[in-house]
């Protein structure tokens, strides 16, 4: 499987459809096959209940493919999926609109495409129809109207086209895209939604958008996710970026990991924007095949924006603490430079872990240098944990075997740069299997830190054996890994440890860890696993 398509929440049941290659465990998007939207539902983001496929390729406007595309509720009762149909094998695409057959059915397991798709064609100036996908989540302007935008390469650009409608069945293509960039040629899977800077509290986009609200256009595109944070014009409609930079190698990433095409939905239930997206393996294609499964989905995480207005912040569902046992708590640690902390007592290959740290001064820093903003992965590489710094590399060295031989490590280095401290957070996987074939980058990303005020620097780690998903300083950046480590199978399990490999102290004041239990994964109504 690959991405989130559609998730939502409708009477009191959330859904997650997602692309699904039923011929095989490979990658869809390295030829054209048929993909159809595979369907899971669950009532708590975490146990979750395996359907039949919800849409398959079985009219002309969609017969190479049911790809991507979104769910909305019209007025809070009506759903309607729109995605994008592959019409020839040469990939053009066109987009279509699914209605569930019986709204009474609390699991919407039919549903039914109607008679006028696609409701949108690939005919625009200067489009390269073989990229035109992936139709947004609807919202409603003040006038009433329904708009989705399209990603879409026109004239060699990156353009989000934006469509109205007063139905939501027949669309016009308004002509000034709603945003356009020559910094990418072709956006996938963009998500656009309103939020108010400073509250966690979600934005429902089929209703008004509150005075003040800021607007975040994510984009994906070579295995990245990037976002900017503006505002709508509503006269114009049009996003209008805060500031963008042209270098598109220093956009604001929603993770600086494995963790694509993702798409986020208004939980109505607990008020609040949910985002998650797809981990794709970084195994080989014949491990795929073995294993006759390939591609997860990252934990469900709650989405903000930060009191600055600049920076989204995401933290795993709350529900995902249902799943915690065995709590071990340090409290007043203290790691000298080289000191390595072993976290006993806990399933280290399933595990919550949450480690806050505090450097006891500020005065070694080293000195930043901005040209690493180009490449955080090079400064991971070069500067990695076993690199002695000023403050740092302090963090987690995880899924270690016994002579460490293979481990993981997720760290933090502080940097000064004029006024201000900035902060380099790797999950360095260069060590993480001693298996050949797979891919193992030093993934990181910086983020700016007031060190002199907030002091503390927290780390999140959550660990599903070949997942391990980080959240540094409460969910400012955000790293999503997969590692395959060997030496760990025969074992009893791996080691934890803490760590600090800098000249400066740091305090633990508080470290909690907790074994998880294991989730219900796709379970078929009736009992059987697919
Ligand atoms: N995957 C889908 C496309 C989308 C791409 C096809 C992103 O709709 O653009 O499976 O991973």
């Amino acid at each position: 499987m690959n991405e989130i398509s559609g998730p939502m929440y409708y009477n009191g049941v959330y859904h997650e459809f997602y692309q699904y290659n039923p011929d095989g465990a490979f990658d869809p998007n390295d030829s054209l096959m048929n993909m159809v939207w595979g369907h899971s539902v669950s009532t708590d983001l975490i146990n979750w209940i395996g359907l039949e496929p919800a849409i398959k390729p079985d009219i002309p406007s969609d017969i190479c493919g049911c790809w991507t595309g979104s769910a909305t509720i019209l007025f809070g009762v009506q759903p309607v999926i729109i995605y994008t149909g592959l019409i020839d094998r040469k990939a053009n695409q066109v987009q279509n609109i699914a209605l569930p057959k019986n709204r009474s059915d609390p699991y919407l397991r039919e549903w039914a495409k109607v008679g006028s798709n696609p409701v949108i064609q690939h005919v625009i100036p200067g489009l390269n129809s073989s990229h035109f996908r992936d139709p947004t989540t609807g919202w409603i302007g003040p006038d009433g109207l329904w708009r989705i935008a399209v990603g879409a390469e026109v004239n060699g650009i990156g353009t989000a086209l934006l469509y109205k409608s007063e139905d939501f069945m027949s669309w016009t293509r308004i002509e000034r895209p709603l945003y356009s960039n020559n910094a990418l040629n072709m956006w996938e899977c963009l998500d656009f939604f309103a939020v108010v800077p400073g509250s966690n509290n979600g934005l429902d986009m089929s209703s008004e958008i509150p005075s003040g609200a800021k607007h975040v256009l994510k984009v994906s595109i070579n295995s990245c996710d990037m976002y900017i944070v503006g505002v709508y014009d509503l006269k114009r409609d049009e996003f209008v970026p805060d500031t963008v930079q042209d270098d598109n190698r220093l956009w604001t990433r929603i993770d600086y990991g494995t963790f694509y095409a993702s798409k986020s939905f208004f939980d109505s239930k607990h008020g609040r924007r949910v985002i998650w997206a797809w981990s794709n393996e970084t195994d080989s294609y014949s491990d795929d095949i073995a294993k006759g499964w390939a591609g997860i989905h990252s934990i469900p995480r709650t989405i903000w924006l930060d009191g600055d207005g600049k920076q989204l912040i995401q933290w795993p569902v709350e529900e995902i603490e249902s799943l915690r046992i065995n709590e071990i708590n340090h409290q007043g640690l203290e790691l000298k430079k080289g000191d390595l902390f072993e976290i006993k007592g806990i399933d280290t290959l399933q595990a919550d872990v949450e480690i806050d740290f505090e450097p006891t001064s500020i005065d070694d820093a080293e000195t930043f240098d901005p040209s690493w903003l180009f490449d955080p992965r090079k400064q991971c590489r070069e500067a990695d944990a076993s690199v002695h710094g000023g403050i740092g590399p302090f963090g987690l060295v995880i899924l270690a075997s016994d002579n460490m031989e293979e481990h993981t490590a997720v760290h933090f280095r502080v940097y000064k740069s004029e006024q201000k401290y900035i902060i380099l957070m790797c999950s360095d996987l260069r060590r993480s299997s001693l298996r050949p074939g797979l891919y193992t980058p030093a993934y990181g990303g910086f983020f700016e830190f007031d060190l002199e005020n907030e002091k503390r620097i927290s780390l999140r780690t959550l660990i599903d054996r070949s997942a391990v998903e980080s959240f540094g300083s409460g969910g400012r950046i955000c790293i999503t890994a997969r590692v395959y480590p060997v030496a760990l199978v025969d074992d009893d399990g791996a080691h934890m440890y803490a760590f600090n490999n800098g000249s400066t102290t740091v305090r633990v004041p508080q470290l909690r860890a907790w074994s998880m239990k294991r989730a219900q994964v796709n379970v078929m109504k009736g009992g059987s696993v697919i």
